[in-house]
Order: C-alpha cells, then sequence, then structure tokens
C-alpha cells in the first residue's frame, strides 16, 4: 500500500480530498503522518484551499472524560449544521480502543454520522514529527471542507503545546476530585485556556473545582479589553451542559474574529510552518555528505570550532547566491 499511495500522482490524491472523499482522506492523512517528500507534495497542493475551518484543542488530563465530550460536542455541532472532523492526539485515544469504542451506542451513533470524520494520530516517531503530522492533518482535513475540527490532546509536552497553539479556542477540562489543586493549574494549562470546562460535575467536589478555578481566574493577570475565560460544568457522559459549552466556543470565535485573534492565531501558525519546513529544507541539504559538510565534522571532533559556529559558517556558505541548487532528495 506504500508503494501504491508513494507512487499515486498528489494531486490527483488532493482533488479527492478536496472534493470530501472520505478514502482520500484517509489515504491523505497516512500520507502526512509518514512525512515523506509525497506529504510535502500533498500539502503544497492543499494549502491553498485552507484556511476556512475553525479548530476547537481540547485539552486536559486522562481520564477526564475529553473524547467523551468530544464526542457530544461533535454532535452537537453537527446537529447545528457543520461538518466535523475529529484528530485524536494520544497514543490511549478512546476512538480506537477505550471508552468510547467500548461505548457501542455512541460509537455506533458517530459511526453512522457521515459528517463526522474521526481519527488518532499517536505519536511513533520523534516528539517533532507528530505535531508537524497533526498540523498537516487539520490543513488537510480544513481543505477537505470540515467547517469545525476539534483537536483531543492530553495536556502534557511540548507536541502537545505545538498542537494546541494551532486551535483558535482551547477547551482546558478539569473534574473533580483529583486532589486539591485544580489540575489545569498543575499542567500549566490554565493560562492557554479560552474555556474551562469542569466535567464530571455529576460528581462531589464540581462546585469547589468550580470556584477554585473561578479565584485562579480571578487572581491571573489579564489585560484590559481580553477575553472573559468562562467556565462551563458539563457532564460528558449525559451531555448536560455541552449545548452551552458550544455556544460560549461560538461567542469565543465571534470575539476572535471581531478582535484580531483570528489573524494572531494564524500567523502564529504561519510563522511556525515556514521555520519547520525551513529546518527541513536544511537539514536535507546538510546531509548530503558535500565536502564542506564532512570537513566541518572533522573540525568539530578536532575541537577547532564549536557546532553552532560549524552550523552558522555551513548556512552561509549554502545560502551564498552563486551556489547550486542541490537536487531534491527524497525523506
Ligand atoms: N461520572 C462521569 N463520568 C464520565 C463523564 N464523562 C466521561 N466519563 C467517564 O470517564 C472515563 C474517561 O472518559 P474519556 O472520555 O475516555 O476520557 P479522556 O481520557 O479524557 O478522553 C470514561 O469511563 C467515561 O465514561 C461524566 O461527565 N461523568
Ligand atoms: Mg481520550
Amino acid at each position: 500500500m506504500t508503494q501504491a499511495v508513494a507512487n499515486r500522482p498528489m494531486t490527483e490524491l488532493a482533488e479527492k480530498i478536496r472534493a470530501g472523499s472520505q478514502p482520500a482522506i484517509a489515504r491523505g492523512l497516512t500520507v502526512v503522518e509518514r512525512r515523506s517528500a509525497a506529504a510535502s507534495e500533498l500539502l503544497a497542493d492543499l494549502w491553498k484551499h485552507s484556511g476556512h475551518a475553525h479548530v476547537l484543542g481540547v485539552t486536559g488530563p486522562a481520564g477526564s472524560g475529553k473524547s467523551t465530550l468530544v464526542t457530544r460536542m461533535a454532535k452537537g455541532c453537527t446537529a447545528r449544521g457543520s461538518k466535523v472532523a475529529i484528530i485524536a492526539v494520544d497514543p490511549s485515544s478512546a476512538y480506537s480502543g477505550g471508552a468510547i469504542l467500548g461505548d457501542r451506542i455512541r460509537m455506533t451513533e458517530l459511526a453512522e454520522d457521515r459528517e463526522i470524520y474521526i481519527r488518532s494520530m499517536a505519536s511513533r516517531g520523534a516528539t517533532g514529527g507528530l505535531s508537524r503530522a497533526v498540523l498537516d492533518g487539520i490543513s488537510l482535513l480544513d481543505a477537505a471542507g470540515f467547517d469545525v475540527i476539534i483537536l483531543e490532546t492530553v495536556g502534557v509536552g511540548q507536541a502537545e503545546m505545538d498542537v494546541m497553539s494551532v486551535a483558535h479556542t482551547v477547551l482546558v477540562v478539569s473534574v473533580p476530585g483529583l486532589g486539591d489543586d485544580i489540575q489545569a493549574i498543575k499542567a500549566g494549562l490554565i493560562e492557554i485556556a479560552d474555556i474551562h470546562v469542569v466535567n464530571k460535575a455529576d460528581r462531589p467536589g464540581a462546585d469547589l473545582t468550580y470556584k477554585q478555578l473561578r479565584e485562579s481566574l480571578r487572581l491571573a493577570h489579564r489585560e484590559a479589553g481580553s477575553w472573559n475565560v468562562p467556565i462551563v460544568k458539563c457532564v460528558a457522559a449525559t451531555g448536560e451542559g455541552v449545548a452551552e459549552l458550544l455556544d460560549k466556543s461560538e461567542k469565543h470565535q465571534r470575539w476572535m474574529k471581531d478582535h484580531g485573534g483570528l489573524r494572531e492565531v494564524e500567523r502564529r501558525n504561519a510563522a511556525t510552518r515556514i521555520r519547520w519546513a525551513a529546518e527541513v529544507l536544511i537539514s536535507e541539504q546538510l546531509r548530503a555528505g558535500d565536502a564542506g559538510f564532512d570537513s566541518a565534522v572533522n573540525s568539530l571532533i578536532a575541537r577547532e570550532i564549536d557546532p553552532r559556529t560549524a552550523a552558522d559558517h555551513l548556512l552561509r556558505a549554502m545560502t551564498r547566491p552563486h551556489t547550486d541548487q542541490k537536487e531534491k532528495t527524497d525523506a
């Protein structure tokens, strides 16, 4: 299958993705996950057709009910007329064999909902690889015409933070009864939340968690005119509070649009992508085994030069105008 996908012209695949074909979307996401040259080609075709979807990030500790909540939200968005895609960035993602898969009724509901597309992306390789694959996955789904893309991540690690930085609206999920501290604060998530969710509000201690969150928001520094972060109590298991959550999310989306927030996220996203693409281009050139690189390696081992200076010299040599461009090598 790898070969078949790799040999097919990416332009053709991109067209099918844009037409919304689910098999094509699935194939495209696999290409993107493999981080091959074909992935760059595919993204080059899709990029100009993206930029329309609203990206919702949902993060919080494992077991807080994120997948359950995301399922409810996705169905709610669909009922409000949006096409929804879900990307779960979680190796233990409930969509691929945990709670929700075990919960036949809800999974069946989702599976029959052709408006909702679900994909899990787990980190197999490098940390950077995962966040890049997820960002490209978002662009792909965006170009495929999904109006809302919901990202589920466990709120730990740099990769998850990178992923959350591209979300237009970030929901941080807390639950009562995980000790005195609010998990969001412990995990350093308080400042990235646009909306706080106290899930499992059917459990004792939900009011306390709510109050603690409210207090920490009150104490947090807030610039004048900035978004007033709401706290919403939910019972994802029954769907209670989810409509309010979607209302707040829509309100945030409008606020972002009116206050230049969307543009800011787009700028950050674009800057990240250019930086990443440049890194790939540079390292492709550096590993080409040319004489300059080999001699820099030797100088470094001989302690004649330090790594940063060596890299600086190589980059300068690389960007000299008369330097021949090397042929693009496949990753
Ligand atoms: N009591 C209660 N349990 C919930 C609620 N939402 C989710 N759960 C349960 O919490 C467990 C973890 O849910 P899951 O959605 O997989 O959490 P995730 O790891 O954050 O994605 C599952 O057994 C859910 O059925 C809720 O609102 N109340
Ligand atoms: Mg989950």
